[in-house]
């Protein structure tokens, strides 16, 4: 990013980062009014599909952020904006989602201060001038493997081992956390708690074995990830049973969309090495009403989701 003089240009900086490329995991972001240097490396990148991303603003740099959850690394140009880029750095700190995003700022040379403002300000390290390209080599490789791990704890932490879904622990805490922005927002969005359970599934361990079960699940935690999209919220809760958060469906149109993945299990069977076996499953749907209310709203779910079991299964009650 930074051209001018030193012992390191721009363009060893842009091949240290794409040395690192193999790794797409971890996108990295470079903040800086360079534009021209931003835009030949965009260019150069262009081709191959890298993750990576240049931003000449601290509004642009936000607006990536926002868009691409890839992003683990930024490289920002501190001379980038009038304040050293203190601004930008307090924005993304504040932001819970961002707290574990690897931040290196570059310092021209003799700008001490500013590079001790920007460690302040939320920077995890500052590169000043004058630098090798080994040296930022090696630095910026440290940032990505730390982004890498830090994604793999996460994942860990939030995710269900058997499906890859979203776990029970991770739906309690983004559940009342998408409840709360709903409800903040003008007008709120409506919400709608989905309480999924296979039907008899036990019969199918029981018949065709434990692991058989276990692709089933796993086929079943796909067609509800992409059911779901990017929009509503699902998790694995538990054994046999999901919890989709609908956001900005009122309840008719919430059962709507419940009543479709109701009817796509019926409808279409479950390819497994025994066979294409039908897996339905039922649904109880809550209306969400209440900020402190996400477990209140669960229950709620939870009874309508023994009634559909009690009316015969393969429905949604709400
Ligand atoms: P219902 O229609 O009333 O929900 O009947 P069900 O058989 O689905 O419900 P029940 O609660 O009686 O049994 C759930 C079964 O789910 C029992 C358990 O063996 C199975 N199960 C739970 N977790 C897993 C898992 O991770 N893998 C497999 N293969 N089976 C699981
Ligand atoms: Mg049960
Ligand atoms: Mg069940
Ligand atoms: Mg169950």
């Amino acid at each position: 990013i930074v051209e001018k003089a030193g012992s390191y240009a721009c363009e060893d900086v842009f091949s240290a980062i794409l040395r690192l490329l193999d790794n797409r995991e971890v996108g990295i972001l470079l903040v800086g009014e360079k534009s021209a240097a931003c835009s030949r490396l965009a260019i150069r990148l262009g081709h191959q599909m890298h993750p990576i991303a240049t931003a000449e603003s601290a509004s642009e740099a936000m607006a990536h952020l926002d868009a691409d959850a890839r992003i683990g690394v930024m490289v920002l140009d501190l001379a980038h904006s009038e304040d050293g880029g203190a601004a930008l750095l307090g924005q993304i700190r504040e932001r819970s989602k961002l707290q574990t995003l690897r931040i290196i700022g570059l310092g021209a040379a003799g700008t001490k201060d500013q590079a001790i403002a920007g460690l302040k300000a939320g920077a995890d390290e500052v590169i000043v001038e004058p630098f090798t390209p080994e040296e930022f080599d090696l630095r910026l490789n440290r940032h990505v493997r730390t982004a890498q791990q830090t994604r793999c704890l996460r994942d860990l932490a939030e995710r269900d081992f058997l499906t890859g879904l979203y776990n029970r622990r991770h739906f309690f805490d983004e559940g009342p956390r998408r409840v709360a922005a709903a409800h903040a927002a003008v007008p709120p969005i409506p919400l709608a708690l989905a309480l999924i359970d296979l039907d008899h599934f036990k019969r199918l361990n029981d018949s065709y074995g434990h692991d058989l079960g276990d692709q089933v699940l796993r086929e079943v935690a796909s067609r509800l990830k992409q059911q779901a999209g990017t929009t509503h919220l699902v998790a694995r809760l538990g054994g046999e049973e999901f919890g989709m958060l609908l956001s900005g469906l009122p309840l008719q149109e919430a059962r709507t969309f419940c009543d479709a993945i109701c009817q796509s299990f019926a409808e279409i069977p479950i390819a497994t090495e025994c066979g294409a076996l039908t897996v339905t499953v039922s649904i109880g749907l809550a209306k969400i009403d209440g900020v402190a209310m996400f477990d209140r709203n669960l229950n709620a779910a939870d009874r309508l989701l023994y009634i559909a079991k009690h009316q015969g299964r393969s429905q949604v009650i709400c």
